[in-house]
């Protein structure tokens, strides 16, 4: 899957995975029936404690990104470049403490999907200049699944970067639920992306559909 235009990259963002194993026993089944419920891209996000390193780590990685690959869903590695080249996946995604995006860009070069987590209208900018394809805004709601999380920013900051008038693929992202994603997309998001949400649900796959059903429009 190469670097899609601006249209598709939309489309690819309305309902967004985000997972490793930390947020589930069972990621291949997590994914499976998130996929069936209607998500539109996937991030492998082996994060936080007890995350697998390693063999163990490129391994799971590698199971994820075929079950994406057999759905056409793209694959999107967090913060490990080299898994992502190793990988040959489809973007990598970035915060602001993790590798500059315009190293990620210049080392994956254009055909990629590069990620950034952008808190604020400067690091919107920044990003944009660092030749991002999508910025993931939050934590729009409390997060219980980034320890390390900025101060909620309810949906200010994705208001703001529209007003401003940056039209840049944006997906809210923290503390999204079916009940709270409406507010999210009507700021100006073109999706949402979620972690317990889905990996979290006792039923993944109804999970999704919900969620698929709010940020259709
Ligand atoms: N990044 P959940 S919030 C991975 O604000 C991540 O940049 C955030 O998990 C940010 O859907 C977050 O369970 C956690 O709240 C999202």
């Amino acid at each position: 899957m190469s670097r899609p235009d601006t249209d598709i990259m939309r489309r690819w963002l309305k309902l967004y995975l985000v997972m490793g194993s930390v947020n589930t026993e069972t990621p291949e089944q997590v994914l499976r029936q998130a996929i069936a419920g209607g998500i539109t891209m996937f991030q492998f996000r082996e994060k936080g404690v007890g995350a697998l390193t390693g063999t163990a780590c490129v391994q799971l990685a590698r199971r994820l990104q075929e079950i994406c690959a057999e759905h056409g869903i793209p694959f999107i590695v967090n913060d490990d470049l080299e898994l992502a080249l190793e990988l040959n996946a489809d973007g990598v995604h970035v915060g602001q403490d993790d590798e500059a995006a315009s190293v990620i860009r210049r080392r994956l070069g254009p055909d990629k999907i590069v990620g950034v987590s952008a808190h604020s209208l400067e690091e919107a900018r920044q990003a944009i200049a660092d030749g991002a394809d999508y910025l993931g805004v939050g934590p729009v709601y409390p997060t219980i699944s980034k320890p390390d999380a900025e101060a909620v920013r309810g949906t200010t900051v994705i208001e703001q970067l529209r007003t401003a008038g940056l039209d840049i693929p944006v997906v809210g992202i923290g503390g999204i639920h079916a009940s709270n994603a409406a507010p999210v997309i009507a700021a100006g998001a073109d999706g949402v992306a979620v972690i317990s949400a889905i990996a979290g649900a006792p039923d993944s796959r109804a999970a999704a559909a919900e969620l698929a059903g709010m940020v259709t429009r």
